[in-house]
């Protein structure tokens, strides 16, 4: 891979203090990360991924999900108590097969709030859906077949169809971790098909992993925004962070969708739009390195870019919108 292409855009700025920590939360918390941001009827809202354990120990325990609002999408509030973990799908599931979710991704749709996860069950990881209207009861609404993860709703049906990404991991047919990122289609949020593949690994020059879905698509005067995952791997890096070995860097990648074919893409950067910089990126976290966007918001000529470091907090970027919409002009 080409080293001198790892530079976070110029367009891009660091917001100096951490979003959400384990410290800001008032139960037990280890590592606080992949956070669902919306802004809605007046406030931010935040579903974030709560692994529970011991930071200093390096030990993880389990995971729930926990609720914060902000009136500013700085600031946050967290609820006194979690909002839920991998037993909202006992009553689809039965008790005992699902483990955990994590990852929440939240779009809003027609007044009603979704939330895409991950759910990791006895049978492999699997794509779901839980709808709620009050941030206090989940409702399951869909699940995939196993292995997929990252899924992301689109805010509208486009053609009479509700659209998702995702990223299925097709280990038998590739070889090794080569996951690309597909697109789904459904006439009712409970079955999805006719999907179609949308961007392989091998056409993003700063991936030779796999990549996925980041925040849910942001309709702009371009096409649907994508603010996606990208995975180098290089086997020669050793230990960093919690594992004995973490050979992986997670990057941040934009493109463009077609606003009417989201399967089509309109135009991408061909290099990352942030790549891990600086002591909370590469030096602090359970995997250094790893920046992952679960959200994406345009506050008046601004795009947020909610991010994870070092699977451990929250931290945010931000870039001038039409800065980023530049930049996705490239053909795949
Ligand atoms: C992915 C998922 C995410 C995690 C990321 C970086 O494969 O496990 O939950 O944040 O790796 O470690």
């Amino acid at each position: 891979m080409d080293e001198s292409i790892f530079k976070t855009s110029p367009v891009i700025t660091r917001y100096p203090d951490t979003i959400l920590s384990r410290h800001d939360v008032p139960y037990r918390s280890a590592l606080t990360f992949n956070a669902g941001i919306i802004y809605s009827r007046g406030r931010y809202i935040m579903l974030f991924r709560n692994d529970i354990g011991s930071y200093d120990e390096h030990k993880l325990e389990g995971t729930n999900i926990g609720y914060a609002e902000s009136s500013d999408g700085i600031k946050w509030d967290v609820k006194p108590e979690p909002v839920f973990d991998g037993h909202v799908w006992d009553s689809t599931l039965g008790e005992g097969e699902s483990i955990r979710c994590y990852d929440p991704r939240i779009t809003e749709f027609d007044g009603r709030y979704y939330v895409t996860l991950a759910v990791d069950t006895r049978h492999g990881v699997r794509g779901g859906m839980l709808v709620t209207d009050d941030f206090i009861s989940y409702e399951p609404i869909s699940l995939s077949v196993p292995d997929n993860r990252n899924m992301v709703l689109f805010p509208e049906k486009i053609g009479g169809l509700y659209c998702r990404l995702e990223r299925p991991m097709p280990v038998y047919s590739r070889g090794r971790d080569r996951f690309d990122l597909w697109m789904s289609y459904s006439p009712d949020l409970k079955y999805w098909g006719d999907s179609k593949l949308v961007l392989a690994v091998e056409d993003v020059p700063f991936a030779n992993d796999k990549i996925g879905p980041g925040a849910p698509p942001i309709l702009t005067e371009k096409g649907w925004l994508i603010i996606y995952h990208a995975v180098d791997l290089d086997t020669s890096r050793g230990k960093n962070g919690w594992e004995d070995r973490w050979q992986k860097r997670y990057t941040i990648g934009a493109m463009i969708l077609d606003r009417d074919d989201p399967s089509k893409i309109v135009g991408m950067m061909k290099t990352p739009l942030m790549v891990p910089e600086g002591y909370w990126e590469t030096e602090e976290g359970m995997r250094t390195n790893a920046l992952f966007p679960c959200a994406a918001l345009v506050v008046g000529d601004t795009l947020r870019i909610y991010h994870s470091a070092g699977d451990a907090i929250v931290r945010m970027a931000t870039a001038k919108l039409s800065d980023v919409l530049d930049l996705c002009s490239e053909k795949r």
